[in-house]
């Protein structure tokens, strides 16, 4: 299950019902999706994207998706740096930012239109989704992987669009460890 941080406040949200409360709060839509479906974690793309589509059909009728991939990031990943690079930086979609976790580990921070900086640290089974326009950045965690079912909108590509605030300098990647993180 997620944890959910706002460094401002010195806090953390770990229960699924607060998390999905306080997301919902900020415009962001948080599931849990089931574990137990029949996929291996190094499924191909295809059986990952069959094992899930119910919930995938499910979403695409809410928010007008109309393409969906699997992407995985990890030390072996060809040019990971540079892709990292940029997506550790505050930015924004013209469309929604849509992520499923299969393995791994990751970290959203979001700047909302109002409130402190959250981050949420997503782990297999979880599903976010950060509206577009929604300021963000993100960072891997220290397992260095993830692997994720991403929807798209607009097939054709997907492009960060650079607030360049340098806002993410005054955040810390947190999420050092798999399960809890200190706040200091
Ligand atoms: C993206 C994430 C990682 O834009 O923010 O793909
Ligand atoms: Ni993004």
């Amino acid at each position: 299950m997620a944890i959910i941080q706002i460094p401002q406040e010195k806090r953390a949200i770990e229960a699924e019902s607060k998390i999905e409360k306080y997301l919902a709060g900020i415009g962001i839509l948080y599931e849990r999706w089931s574990s137990d479906h029949p996929v291996k974690a190094d499924a191909v793309q295809d059986a990952v994207l069959e094992a899930y589509q119910k919930e995938i059909e499910a979403l695409n009728a809410r928010g007008g998706y109309k393409a969906a991939d699997v992407i995985q990031l990890n030390p072996e990943t060809p040019g990971l740096e540079a892709m990292l690079a940029k997506f550790n930086r505050e930015h924004w979609h013209d469309e929604d930012e849509v992520r499923f976790t299969i393995t791994g580990h990751g970290l959203f921070h979001v700047r909302p239109e109002e409130g402190p900086v959250v981050g949420i640290q997503v782990e297999a089974g979880d599903l976010i989704c950060l509206p577009k326009g929604t300021l963000h950045w993100f960072d891997l965690c220290s397992d260095r992987q993830i692997r994720t079912i991403r929807l798209f909108t607009d097939p054709k590509g997907w492009a960060p669009l650079y607030s360049e605030t340098e806002m993410e300098k005054n955040f810390q990647p947190l999420c050092l460890g798999p399960k809890y993180f200190p706040l200091s």
